[in-house]
């Protein structure tokens, strides 16, 4: 009984500060347009469903956010996420067909770009002898096959991006995917990679213009950022399934810390990955198990068997939706 008040009263707690959250944050710019998109994307999956199995749609997260200091933003806090396991693991969800909705961090690595090479766009191109342009031929069969297929992922249908800078853009058009995403049951789905500031200045204690330099430092104080997680899976998708992510330094405390946001937060699988070995190991924290997953060799990505096994946990558990639905309503 005690515990159940206590539940109420955290719920509550929360609830106001999400509420002060999205009342102060500004305004999304193109929230319309965002909205419209999503509409189209989400009716293009019952177009997609009718002919072959019922589609799914994940919702990939991906880079980090920013948390500006100025209104009229000149300084800003960032953090290291390079978008690198957001864009690869859309490439696998789309090879494996799905929908995907990647929400990625403003010039962030993108799907089908990862084998580009990184020197400054000007130098993959030349100008041709008919006065157009041509690739130069190192980087002609890289530029080719990433041009061919993120055309022919975009024009299936099949992905949507949209993206974000700030922790305000992000959490806000979170919130408008989730609505969208509610819409598909079971055979919807998160994969939160995005790295999302735990800490931030509420708008309306923001200072309108640049900070002025002193002899004094400067002393500021950064609120928590309240945690949208426990409302995305209580009430915006909660049936959708949802897989979030776990970062930590030290590798001592990050299998603590996984299955304890899992309990937390309700997700269905927490992806554990500690900052120098994200590239080649995480572990999948489920109820069930926790399960160790490498990438095979060299120059492979630890997305594809990481993709791959939640997928599989994903058809488990829409198998389930989909029995205990039929099930209940038999009674
Ligand atoms: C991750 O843990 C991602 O795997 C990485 C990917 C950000 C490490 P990169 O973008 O790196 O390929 O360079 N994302 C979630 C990180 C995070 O902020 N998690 C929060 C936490 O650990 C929970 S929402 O507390």
């Amino acid at each position: 009984m005690a515990e159940d008040k206590h539940i109420e009263i955290t719920e509550k707690c929360l609830d106001e500060s999400i509420d002060a959250f999205f009342k102060s944050a500004p305004p999304l710019q193109d929230l319309d347009n965002i909205t419209k998109k999503l509409e189209n994307f989400v009716a293009q999956h019952s177009v997609h469903s009718e002919s072959q199995n019922t589609k799914k749609v994940v919702c990939v997260t991906s880079g980090g956010t920013t948390v500006p200091l100025e209104r009229r933003c000149v300084r800003y806090i960032d953090n290291f996420s390079s978008g690198h396991r957001g864009a690869s693991s859309t490439e696998y969800f789309l090879k494996a067909g799905y929908m995907v909705i990647f929400l990625h961090r403003r010039g962030t690595a993108q799907p089908f770009c990862r084998f580009l090479p990184e020197n400054p766009i000007l130098e993959c191109f030349e100008p041709s002898d008919d006065s157009g342009i041509q690739v130069c031929s190192p980087y002609a069969e890289a530029v080719k096959s990433a041009i061919q297929e993120h055309k022919s992922a975009v024009n299936s249908g099949y992905f949507l991006q949209l993206d974000f800078t700030t922790l305000f853009e992000y959490l806000q058009i979170l919130q408008v995917i989730t609505l969208a995403i509610n819409r598909l049951g079971a055979y919807g789905m998160f994969y939160l990679a995005a790295a999302v500031s735990d800490f931030y200045v509420p708008w309306d204690s923001m200072t309108e213009h640049k900070i002025q330099s002193g002899p004094g430092g400067l002393a500021m104080q950064l609120a928590p950022v309240p945690k949208m997680l426990t409302l995305l899976r209580k009430r915006w998708a909660p049936v959708a399934f949802c897989v979030s992510f776990k970062l930590e330094t030290d590798i001592d405390i990050l299998l603590k810390k996984a299955e304890s946001a899992r309990r937390k937060y309700g997700v269905h699988a927490v992806v554990a990955n500690e900052l120098s070995t994200r590239k080649e190991k995480v572990i999948v924290v489920t109820d069930q198990s926790q399960t160790v997953i490498e990438k095979k060799g060299v120059g492979m990505d630890v997305e594809e068997p990481l993709i791959d096994f939640l997928i599989k946990e994903h058809a488990a558990y829409t198998f389930h939706q989909s029995h205990f639905v039929a099930k209940t309503s038999e009674l």
